[in-house]
């Protein structure tokens, strides 16, 4: 047989080689020595999507047999990261396309290289989408991801002069070769207008809709296939286009410049993706977005169960529709909209149906996040939507009023709509109440939503709120990422950890194999290695590969807390300044992330932490021993980079602000021990991994609430700390800004006068805990022993464990094995 597998071998990579002559020629139309790297790029790229066409058509085959029940994930962004590589890594075709590439004179990497990613997404949220998309596929449970086809997507980010400046990310400019345009399947959206109460053929009472404006949405297809597995689920953005250009008869004026305006308005739907997260400003064209994807999304599930069924009474047992986030949230009234007005529902089935459908996933307590959209301006928008909301909140206030008789303060507190002071609908109260069940994505985090943001909720519906806590992909974040390491993993103790992750845990006895630890070490080196050489040109830094690396990379937030380590590192450099023979390790501290573009503050934190690296870097007193790096444009494929090579992981958020991270999963799955509060999953990851191997600092919430119950004031905490105050001195002092004291003093005077993430009173025990490392590190037998120790119990947080809770708990949705017919191709 392996003489048979070998001809296999070569056979394929012979009809690997054919397809990519052809689709150079065909598709591209060139010949081979004409090519551009991006015209190579996209016929190795057709080549491999057309393996995938087959498992999808099965894939659907096998639905239409079954009629098993589908997820669709509704979520304002994928952050899927580049295509090719995971694509080549899951169907296993890596080996054999590289050695293809190769024969016909190319590097696979730099191919792999060349894709623009597609950037949908601002962090966590859109990243978690994208593991989660990953494990449904590869458990094997039949989904569609629900989203928007942004035509620029996260910006750019590019550092002049230590400012983040932002540029428009033309990621489909190149082509993108995993997208199918479903012209036929397009629907149409409305919006503004009025509503009309009429009756029908039938003498009932019905009420219609009349859009001041329509525009088509247009569906486009990107196939997402599973590890190792025949199953094909999809992702299906949506793009907006003009109904027909130019001829508006229908809702227009008629003339030519008001036509063409009212295009324009139309295609600007999809036009780009907000960068700011974790801050929500009423936008009306943000309100749009998410009505457009959401109408969009429901018609298209509509359209497939009816396809299969007479009527929408079983929609629920067909379908389990996901709000991530309150983004999608307007969904609730949609498909009301859709049951009563389109398919003639009563209002209470209609509520039966549209409960049973949906669930809604809360990813942040941080009150300035929460989605409420001015009344007014929804009610001008969606004005029959606005109409089915004051009903669902009449309705839903008459039964708190009797189960809580005479309260009429929860009543306020529950209702959908804020009345304080301008009249605001809160999407939160509308995913709750639409939703059979809601859930926080880290044990912390859903306790909070428990006792504090959902407490009504929760005390009304005690079985509603359940946790699930967040995972990611281990092929992305491990096999694709970090190969150095799956290489030694799987040589140790065999694949099945890929699929799962639980098996990681047979590396736990090899801490005592010196043989093993040592290869661990090198694969660690030489990821730290790779890094070094990308930096090593004659104008910058060189960095020592010895040196303990240093991580911090998520997006810039005040209760990320940044600025934290900055104070620790400008600490630990005045302290090498002033004492030469200081015994710490040498430490390489490397920042990335992007700051909304209307945020300041972090904006200003981006600023000093490149000010302090131009100082730090090139004063010769610290050299080799302290060296500080941003790099520009952190996103998924820098992640890649990133991970693999951390010898230490920043989780160190102010405790109850961080619903879970992400980040930190990745970085403990890499062998990178984390210094942490007990903030999101941190609580969990600690207790997976041991106390003793975790670097744990700082208040927990019980502290935070109690410090800022008895009144916090950060001024005395700086007076009493030497350390701290020096640090501080320095930045106000103009030491890195040349002197100017103006700069950096909008951050100082936060620092030292409100402080809303505590950051002075976690200071002194972060110092501490620093230090701690740096004497752990000093002992690199220990450190790797923890480190082994960290990536063996990352079992728990796996996507497909966090799917797998889904399906269970939430869902109830089972996998569907798909089989590959071997069915002939039409000639
Ligand atoms: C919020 C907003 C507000 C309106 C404007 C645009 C926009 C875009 C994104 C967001 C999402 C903020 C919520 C978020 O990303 N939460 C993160 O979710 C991760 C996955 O659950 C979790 O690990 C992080 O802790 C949490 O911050």
């Amino acid at each position: 047989t392996d003489c048979n597998s070998h001809t296999n071998d070569s056979n394929n990579i012979k009809k690997l080689k054919r397809g990519f002559a052809y689709k150079l020629f065909y598709q591209q139309g060139v010949w081979p020595q004409n090519a551009s790297l991006n015209d190579y790029y996209l016929a190795v790229s057709y080549t491999v999507r057309d393996r995938m066409q087959k498992m999808f058509l099965n894939s659907i085959r096998a639905l239409q047999e079954k009629d098993s029940k589908i997820v669709g994930y509704l979520s304002a962004e994928f952050l899927m990261g580049p295509h090719l590589h995971n694509n080549l890594i899951n169907l296993g075709l890596y080996d054999q396309v590289s050695r293809a590439v190769e024969e016909s004179g190319l590097d696979i990497k730099q191919i792999i290289d060349h894709e623009e990613e597609p950037g949908l997404g601002n962090g966590g949220l859109g990243r978690l989408a994208a593991c989660y998309l990953d494990s449904l596929a590869t458990l094997q449970i039949p989904a569609i991801g629900y989203g928007i086809r942004y035509e620029f997507g996260m910006f750019d980010q590019e550092i002049e002069n230590g400012w983040q400046k932002e540029l428009g990310d033309r990621w489909l400019h190149p082509g993108n070769p995993w997208e199918f345009k479903k012209a036929h399947m397009a629907v149409e959206i409305g919006s503004g207008g009025y509503t009309e109460r009429y009756t029908d053929d039938h003498g009932n009472l019905r009420v219609r809709w009349v859009p001041a404006r329509m525009v088509k949405g247009i569906p486009y297809d990107t196939p997402v296939i599973g590890y190792r597995v025949n199953n094909v689920n999809l992702l299906r953005l949506w793009s907006a286009e003009a109904p027909k250009s130019f001829d508006f008869d229908d809702f227009n004026v008629g003339d030519y410049q008001g036509a063409v305006h009212e295009k324009i308005m139309a295609e600007t739907i999809t036009k780009v993706l907000y960068p700011n997260d974790e801050q929500f400003r009423g936008k009306e064209l943000r309100l749009l977005q998410q009505y457009f994807f959401v109408s969009c999304s429901m018609q298209d599930m509509v359209r497939i169960h009816l396809f299969q069924f007479p009527n929408l009474d079983n929609f629920p047992d067909k379908f389990a529709v996901q709000l991530n986030d309150t983004h999608p949230a307007i969904a609730v009234p949609e498909f009301m909209r859709l049951l009563i007005d389109v398919h003639h529902y009563s209002w209470e089935q209609a509520w039966d149906i549209v409960t049973h459908t949906f669930a809604y996933t809360n990813h942040t307590l941080l009150p300035e996040a929460l989605e409420k959209w001015s009344v007014d301006m929804l009610g001008r928008l969606l004005p029959r939507h606005l109409e089915i909301i004051y009903e669902i909140n009449s309705r839903f206030l008459d039964l708190i009023r009797i189960k809580y008789p005479g309260d009429v303060d929860v009543v306020r507190r529950m209702s959908i709509i804020d009345e304080s002071g301008e009249r605001y609908v809160r999407m939160a109260h509308l995913a709750c109440i639409g939703s059979h069940a809601i859930n926080g994505v880290a044990e912390l985090h859903t306790r909070l939503l428990k006792n504090h943001t959902l407490a009504d909720f929760h005390r009304l519906w005690p079985d509603k709120l359940t946790n699930v806590t967040n995972g990611v992909t281990p092929r992305r974040w491990m096999v694709l990422s970090n190969p150095r390491l799956a290489r030694l993993i799987s040589s140790a103790i065999g694949d099945g950890w890929i699929t799962d992750l639980y098996k990681l845990r047979k590396l736990e006895p090899l801490v005592d194999d010196p043989a093993f630890c040592e290869k661990w070490q090198q694969v660690k080196f030489e990821n730290k290695q790779d890094i070094c050489a990308m930096f090593s040109c004659d104008c910058g830094p060189v960095f020592n590969p010895y040196a303990l690396f240093d991580v911090q990379v998520k997006r810039i937030h005040e209760y990320k807390r940044q600025h934290l380590n900055l104070l620790h590192i400008v600490n630990l450099y005045h302290r090498l300044k002033n004492n030469p023979d200081l015994d710490v390790p040498p430490r390489t501290f490397i920042f990335g992330g992007k700051a909304a573009p209307g945020y300041t503050m972090a904006k200003l934190i981006i600023k000093l932490i490149n000010s302090v690296a131009d100082v730090v870097n090139s004063d010769p007193d610290v050299k080799n021993r302290l060296q500080i790096l941003f790099i520009p444009n952190f996103n998924v494929q820098i992640g890649h980079m990133l991970y693999p090579m951390a010898d230490l992981s920043e989780q160190i958020s102010l405790a109850g602000k961080e619903a879970s991270g992400t980040g930190n999963m990745k970085f403990s799955m890499n062998g990178a021990l984390t210094i942490g509060t007990l903030d999101g999953a941190n609580v969990e990851i600690r207790e997976e991994v041991a106390p003793e191997n975790f670097f744990l600092f700082g208040m927990d919430v019980n502290a935070v609430e109690d410090l800022r119950r008895a009144g916090y004031n950060p001024q005395t905490i700086y007076n009493q700390n030497e350390g701290l105050k020096a640090a501080i001195n320095l930045i106000a002092m103009g030491h890195f800004s040349h002197g100017d004291q103006e700069l950096f003093r909008p951050l100082i005077d936060s620092l030292l006068y409100h402080d809303p993430y505590m950051v002075l009173a976690d200071y002194q025990s972060y110092v501490e805990c620093q230090q701690k490392v740096g004497e752990v590190f000093q002992d690199p037998g220990r450190w790797t022993k923890m480190a082994i120790r960290n990536a063996a119990r990352m079992g728990k947080f796996s996507s497909d464990r966090s799917i797998a809770d889904y399906c269970r708990k939430v869902w109830k949705v089972k996998p569907l094995p798909v089989e590959l017919k071997l069915q002939r191709l039409p000639e």
